[in-house]
């Protein structure tokens, strides 16, 4: 047979590359960057390139299993895993009541943009609220400081049109996460830096985002609080605020001039090991702007006081009025998403926490991350008759991600019921009563909406443009297989157990005021295909979904086009341009959160911390452990193709070359690291790039202690050095998860 070419959508991670498939004999066989995307221009990462490997790889699971007394996994039809799970729930359900049963969606309910509404759907007809999502162990603050700041309702400066650019602790070239579109972030960056951008990053590590910054600072990991309330004392201070948008729109100014005070650059920059006057140029550059945005990524949000870092961020953006007005253009109105119609008005604050069910194992409840994943352990370890009995990940892995390895493993073996949507026998699927083989990417209809929507929940994130892409299913799952997608099994739980299916849209918590989406309830009687999920999913998108389809390279859907003749989406003012304020609206902005400042307060009354200038002082000497990513895996996955790993497939711990020389090792030498909690083994390796004092390793690798002898083979759990119960976000409930005190020996 012929070789056919197809344009796709990458969803080896959740940057939606647009990609073109070879395929021979029905498996995919190559895919390449699609130069044709008018957004991505071509752009694949290794990981991608891999996607026909996965597919084809000889653990992928191609039939559900179950395991047996004796631990052993056999396969099972699908058809009759469902019908035992749904059995298994039902009684546990009428003995325990529905909130015994949880779900646990992690990176892989990303791509497939039908899992989480028919997952969350089946709780809510379960009745059980006990929904705990990765969110809530990824950048929790994000929501917490959305929230308790008030949006504002015309969306924030976008990338591809700012002067100046700042970023927290994350390195989007590699992540492509994090204030830098996804599509071709290299490439927006390049242009960017051209036409004048100035771009600030603080990070302990000269990440590879850091080396294009026009000031680049290296703090100790875990002082950006400081650092940010240090900026914003010299904008007060010298007056680089925008006023007119202030006295209009925000609260609180005052209080938040008295609250950062004394937080003067000489005590952050103490605090933080750097010089007075880099924390003094970051605020001028920044303040200069006039448009850009600051933005932080999944290191301070893990370091303590995540909530009050991003909390600060959004304190000085909007003191530096980065915020679009009436009458300026919206630059993406909307293709996947409904129609914006942004207006120039903040929505005030909402509570960040508190509301809604909380744990019955700890005094945690519900916050605008959602439920404290960080603490289900802890709910499933529960001796209390409500404990949580039932847990489905949907493509998630406890064992990999969750803080406490150790913790993590003895909840999931005391579950009464563990069922994983997975393609692997991993970490935790390895400990699951039923594994269901899913359908992979290619074998799949996509959408580029995870992109696009994540505007909706982050600020100065998603597409600066109204781009998207539809592909259909490029090949058939490999013969003989019995695979399904997730949201089938949902689907067909619910039409056991007698419950309906319906889907509820996303919130919007972030970006530009947009248009509605309607709840629709899925037909119990006859399973509708992926495609009119996908398109009663995207219900009130701006342009319809079958125009998308038109183009199956991806488009950007912009007003040239839009005005083309018989094209069925418009170009109308009220979605391109912010509309003034409604007259008389009174919300504002606050910058004064009460919780908050006093957070500020209690760092500025803490002792300085004792780790400063050069090598740490402390016998043995005290190293601080901090997050990263890696280019070749995507958080778990990917450590198995070999072709991407060449022969690396553990995660090194990279420390500078002089502790590396204080601590008398050599590249490649196994050492022992210890928190105040557990201790692991990792082999160091040489990083200039980074601060002293720190040691850099990426998460999700090493698969339970019984594997520790497999070093080199699958890594180690950094998430074991993490102890749940302390240093832990009061509202949220993750705990400290970079910025950890750590000593290291040779082991
Ligand atoms: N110490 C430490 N811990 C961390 C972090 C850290 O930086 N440091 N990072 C945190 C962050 S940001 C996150 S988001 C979480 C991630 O937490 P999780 O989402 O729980 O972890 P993953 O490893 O991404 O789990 C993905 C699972 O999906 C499976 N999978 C792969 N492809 C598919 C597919 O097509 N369909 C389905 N159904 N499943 C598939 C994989 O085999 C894997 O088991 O980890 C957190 N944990
Ligand atoms: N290749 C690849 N891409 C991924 C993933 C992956 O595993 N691999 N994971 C995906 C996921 S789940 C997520 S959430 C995103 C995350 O995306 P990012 O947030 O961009 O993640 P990182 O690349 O780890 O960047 C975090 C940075 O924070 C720095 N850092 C650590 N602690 C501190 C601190 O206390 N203060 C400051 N200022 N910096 C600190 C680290 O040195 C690191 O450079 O990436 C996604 N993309
Ligand atoms: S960046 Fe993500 S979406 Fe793009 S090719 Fe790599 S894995 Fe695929
Ligand atoms: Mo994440």
């Amino acid at each position: 047979m012929p070789r056919e070419t197809h344009p796709s959508i990458c969803r080896f991670c959740h940057a939606n590359c647009g990609i073109l498939v070879e395929v021979e004999d029905g498996r995919p066989v190559r895919v390449t960057g699609d130069p044709e995307n008018p957004a991505y221009f071509g752009f694949t990462c290794a990981k991608g390139r891999r996607l026909p490997d996965q597919h084809a790889h000889p653990d992928r699971l191609l039939h559900s299993q179950k395991r047996g007394e004796d631990g052993r996994f056999t396969p099972i039809a699908s058809e009759a895993a469902m019908d035992e799970i749904a059995a298994r729930i039902g009684e546990i359900v009428k003995r325990h009541g529905p909130r015994a049963v949880a779900l646990y969606p992690g990176t892989y309910s990303g791509p497939h943009p039908a899992s989480i509404p028919a997952g969350v759907g089946f709780m809510l007809a379960l009745g059980s609220k006990m929904v705990f999502t990765s969110a809530a162990i990824d950048q929790p603050g994000k929501h917490v400081a959305n929230a308790i700041h008030g949006r504002w309702l015309g969306g924030s400066h976008v990338f591809d049109e700012s002067d100046v650019w700042m970023l927290v602790g994350n390195n989007p070239l590699i992540s492509m996460s994090g204030g830098i579109p996804p599509s071709n972030p290299s490439r927006r960056l390049r242009r960017a830096k051209a036409r004048g951008l100035s771009l600030i990053v603080i990070d302990p590590r000269k990440t590879e985002v850091a080396r294009f910054a026009d000031l680049f600072l290296q703090p100790r990991a875990g002082e950006d609080p400081a650092i940010l309330a240090a900026m914003l004392h010299v904008v007060i201070r010298e007056g680089l605020y925008d006023s007119a948008f202030l006295l209009e729109n925000v609260a609180g100014f005052e209080a938040l001039s008295n609250a950062v005070a004394d937080c003067t650059p000489a005590w952050a920059a103490a605090r933080a090991g750097l010089d007075p006057f880099e924390i003094v140029a970051a605020a001028r550059l920044f303040a200069r702007g006039p448009r850009g945005c600051a933005v932080a990524g999944t290191g301070p949000n893990m370091a303590p006081h995540g909530n009050l870092t991003e909390y600060l961020l959004l304190c000085l953006n909007t003191l530096c009025g980065r915020w679009r007005r009436a009458g300026e253009r919206v630059p993406n109105p909307g293709a996947l998403l409904p129609p914006a119609l942004g207006k120039a008005q903040a929505s005030g604050p909402r509570p960040g926490w508190g509301k809604g069910e909380s744990l019955r194992s700890r005094p945690l409840g519900n916050s605008a991350a959602g439920l404290p994943t960080a603490a289900l352990s802890d709910e499933i370890l529960y001796e209390g008759d409500e404990r949580i009995r039932v847990l489905v990940c949907l493509g998630s892995n406890p064992v990999a991600a969750w803080p406490d390895q150790r913790k993590a493993i003895a909840a999931m073996k005391k579950l009464e019921l563990l069922v994983c949507l997975d393609p692997k026998l991993g970490a935790t699927s390895g400990l699951a009563h039923y594994v269901i083989a899913p359908k992979l990417s290619l074998e799949v209809p996509g959408l580029s909406v995870s992109s696009e929507g994540v505007e909706q929940t982050y600020v100065a994130h998603g597409y600066p443009e109204p781009y998207a892409q539809y592909t259909k299913a490029i090949v058939a799952p490999p013969p003989g297989a019995d695979v399904i997608e997730e949201w089938e099994f949902f689907h067909g739980l619910c039409r056991r157990m007698g419950l309906p299916l319906t889907c509820y849209p996303l919130r919007a918590e972030a970006g530009v005021l947009r248009g509605r989406r309607e709840a629709f309830a899925l037909d119990m009687q006859k399973k509708p295909s992926t495609d009119e999920d996908l398109a009663a999913l995207m219900n009130g998108s701006r342009v319809p979904l079958d125009e998308i389809k038109r183009h199956p390279h991806g488009a950007i859907f912009d007003a040239e086009q839009a005005a083309r003749p018989g094209t069925p989406f418009a170009p109308k003012p009220e979605h391109a341009v912010v509309a003034p304020a409604d007259p008389g609206n009174t919300d504002r902005l606050d910058v004064a959160n009460a919780d908050m400042l006093r957070e500020l307060a209690g760092i500025r009354r803490a002792p300085l911390p004792p780790v400063l200038e050069g090598a740490p002082h402390a016998t043995p000497p005290v190293f601080q452990l901090i997050s990263r990513r890696l280019p070749n895996v995507y958080n778990s996955s990917g450590r198995d193709l070999e072709a991407l790993q060449k022969g690396r497939t553990w995660n090194p711990a990279f420390l500078h070359p002089d502790d590396l020389a204080m601590l008398g090792l050599a590249d490649g030498d196994r050492i022992e690291i210890a928190s105040s909690h557990d201790s692991i083994l990792g082999i160091a390796e040489a990083a200039p790039e980074l601060r002293r004092g720190i040691v850099s390793m990426a998460h999700c690798y090493g698969d339970g202690p019984e594997n520790d002898d497999k070093l080199r083979e699958l890594g180690s759990s950094t998430g074991r050095l993490i102890d749940n119960l302390r240093d832990f976000d009061p509202y949220t409930g993750i705990p400290r998860m970079s910025a950890i005190d750590v000593t290291i020996r040779k082991a």
